[in-house]
């Protein structure tokens, strides 16, 4: 059977900075999107990446003392790792400065170009470098950049413009015959009255302030502007324009581009105004996220409020955070990340409720079935009630995720694992093995290992690594798709469970955020104290690299052909050194002989005008006259200075 395609993109990260837990929350939730659709029968491509180029990028590199590719090289395995480490499930991964992705932005510029759509002019106004974008004076807040807040420079350029204006009317028409096109809602309005209604102006597509970026092909003194860069990324990683096109013809248009709130401006007016030149359909959905908070502020790098990923992944594990990302923010709001947040939530709904009922099960199960599932016996009212249930959850599911709403979607499974939990309160399983009532026993067990797995299947999209362990501990393979929680019944009898260790340890929250607070305070005044030391500061390993001894000059005459070179013979303990010093025109040869010096004894042999020399002599210059530096007392040769 052919599957219906599906393509999923988050946007292309900044690669001008580290990642911390807000960026992480698009890329979790469209995983669990693209793992959801993938076991509900769709093919489905996830494509998300790095955006390399622009000024940000380039300054950041001078600043670290990089080249910009070896910048954004770094950034791209810490993000690579990051993912990784999450579980994401990308079916490509784009970077904007691969080779096929440059020559295909520059052939839509020239595409851009024959049709018309491009023109030459010269244009000032107000540019937001960390966020590479143009402003016009009514649109800054308080003269700064009303998306960062921060400070605009006006710049004035002959540049490449593309005619948005021209599209000013197609787009309000598509977006009343799409009124699904931005969600929320509320985004969609926001975009209208903010951007479309004060009237479209043409857009200025290329730079040339800096030079990390693609090259026009037709001004090979202009870069593209970064946003065309970057939105294009959507087509080029699937072979638009490229020999080989054949994802292209299947996957565009995208059935859902997720972005942050603060870009969708970016996706629901550039890009559709750009697709619309290219003469391409338009992706189905573009749907603007909330912010994760810290405090009352978005998690941002610049705000320094950033909380990493890594250390919280390493700490409660990856499920923990996929689970408080997906479950805890209302989708399409700003949430609010704390500490607390994340510990309270892990420890009701993972320790609580899924931990205990798959504890639970799998212990009684041990306990009185000697680790094989029972057969059930005659269902009664109460099991078909939790039968029902479960065989109604996918569809409800569905539902909440065709919403895009992960919140909805956990919250409708964890009621299948909520309601069994009640039902071992409600059956008392221990009782009925004090009663010796076996068959009903058997049944009430049987009811919990098939509720266990329908929420486990309905989890896998969500909490990836959890789930795959409840079904070792089922005893069962993990399913690849949905197709078997339809009907309530598929476990065997006599399937062998494996209790194990609990899926999740309780967390003393009390004593997690003291312990919390005290990590933070530490990792605060670590960071002060490097703030305070200079930043070209060795330590004692490097100093200790140095290897440093005394040694007696035996013999020093003046190199051939040079005026500043002397060729010393050391004595240097038992071994005798050739050593090349530009010391000539500050001591006579003569002089030399028979003083000790202090001598690098461990660099690596060079040849000097011809003449090789095994280490150098130390020396103190002002700028005036050079002196060789002597042991106070005379020492020997060959002893340690240091
Ligand atoms: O915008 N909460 O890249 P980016 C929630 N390169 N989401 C957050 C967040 C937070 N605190 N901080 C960041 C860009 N994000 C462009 C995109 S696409 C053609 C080019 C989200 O690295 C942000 O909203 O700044 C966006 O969805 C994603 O991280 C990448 O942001």
């Amino acid at each position: 059977m052919n599957k219906k395609p599906y393509y999923i993109t988050t946007p292309i990260y900044y690669s001008s900075g580290s990642f911390h837990l807000g960026h992480c929350y698009t890329t979790v939730i469209c995983d669990a999107i693209a793992r959801f659709k993938r076991m509900d029968g769709y093919d489905v491509f996830y494509l998300t990446g790095t955006d390399e180029h622009g000024q940000k990028v380039q300054q950041r590199a001078e600043k670290a003392g990089v080249t910009p590719k070896q910048f954004v090289d770094r950034l791209y395995e810490q993000i690579t790792a990051l993912w990784k480490k999450l579980d994401i499930s990308y079916d490509k991964f784009i970077r904007t400065t691969d080779e096929y992705h440059e020559k295909t932005v520059q052939k839509i510029y020239e595409k851009l170009l024959a049709n018309g759509d491009i023109y030459k002019s010269e244009y000032e106004g107000m540019y937001c470098t960390p966020c590479e974008a143009f402003w016009t004076e009514s649109q800054l807040k308080d003269g700064k950049c009303p998306d960062c807040g921060r400070p605009v420079t006006k710049q004035k350029e002959e540049n490449y413009f593309f005619r948005l204006s021209k599209y000013q009317n197609r787009l309000i028409k598509f977006y009343q015959e799409n009124p699904e096109f931005i969600s929320p809602r509320s985004r969609m309005n926001e975009m209208i009255n903010n951007f479309i209604k004060p009237g479209l102006k043409d857009l200025c597509i290329s730079r040339t302030t800096f030079d990390w970026g693609v090259k026009l092909p037709f001004d090979s003194k202009h870069v593209a502007y970064v946003w065309v860069d970057a939105l294009s990324n959507y087509i080029t990683a699937l072979g638009y324009l490229q020999d080989d096109h054949a994802k292209f013809d299947k996957y565009w248009p995208a059935d859902l581009h997720m972005v942050g709130k603060e870009i969708v401006r970016f996706h629901t007016v550039i890009w559709p105004a750009l697709l619309m030149a290219l003469d391409l359909p338009l992706p189905k959905k573009v749907y603007g996220h909330g912010w994760l908070l810290f405090g009352d502020d978005k998690m941002s790098k610049s705000k320094g409020n950033v909380v990493d990923p890594f250390f919280l992944a390493d700490r409660y594990g990856v499920d923990a955070i996929r689970y408080f990302l997906l479950r805890e923010i209302p989708f399409g709001s700003d949430g609010a990340y704390t500490n607390e947040a994340l510990l309270v939530r892990t420890n009701a709904d993972l320790v609580n409720d899924l931990g205990n009922l798959v504890s639970r099960t799998t212990a009684m199960i041990t306990q009185y079935f000697e680790g094989r599932i029972p057969a059930p016996n005659a269902y009664t009212q109460l099991d078909k009630e939790l039968i029902t249930l479960c065989e109604a959850t996918l569809d409800k599911v569905r539902k909440d995720m065709d919403g895009l709403s992960a919140p909805d979607a956990l919250t409708d499974i964890f009621k299948i694992v909520q309601r069994a939990n009640k039902y071992i309160d409600e059956t008392t399983p221990w009782t009925l093995n004090k009663q010796g009532n076996t068959e009903r026993l058997a049944t009430v067990m049987y009811v919990l290992a098939e509720c266990i797995r329908f929420a486990a299947t309905l989890l896998k999209p969500f909490i990836t690594e959890t789930s795959n362990v409840i079904f070792e501990k089922l005893g069962v393979n993990s399913p690849e798709d949905f197709s078997e929680i339809t009907k309530f019944g598929v476990l065997k009898a006599g399937t062998k469970v494996n209790k194990g260790a609990n899926l999740f340890n309780r967390i003393d929250v009390e004593k997690e955020l003291k312990a919390l607070d005290e990590l933070a305070e530490k990792q605060n005044s670590d960071k002060n104290a490097e703030q305070t030391l200079p930043s070209d500061l060795i330590d004692i390993n490097d100093f200790a690299k140095v290897k440093l001894c005394t040694a007696k000059v035996l013999s020093c005459e003046k190199v051939a052909k040079s005026d500043k070179l002397l060729a010393f013979k050391l004595q240097v303990g038992d071994e005798v050194r050739q050593v090349v010093s530009g010391i000539a025109q500050y001591y006579q040869p003569e002089y030399m002989v028979g003083k000790t010096v202090v001598l690098v004894k461990n660099l690596k042999p060079a040849k000097i005008r011809g003449v090789e020399s095994n280490g150098m002599i130390l020396c103190a210059a002002d700028g005036k006259t050079v002196v060789f530096v002597t042991p106070e007392k005379d020492i020997g040769s060959g002893k340690e200075v240091r």
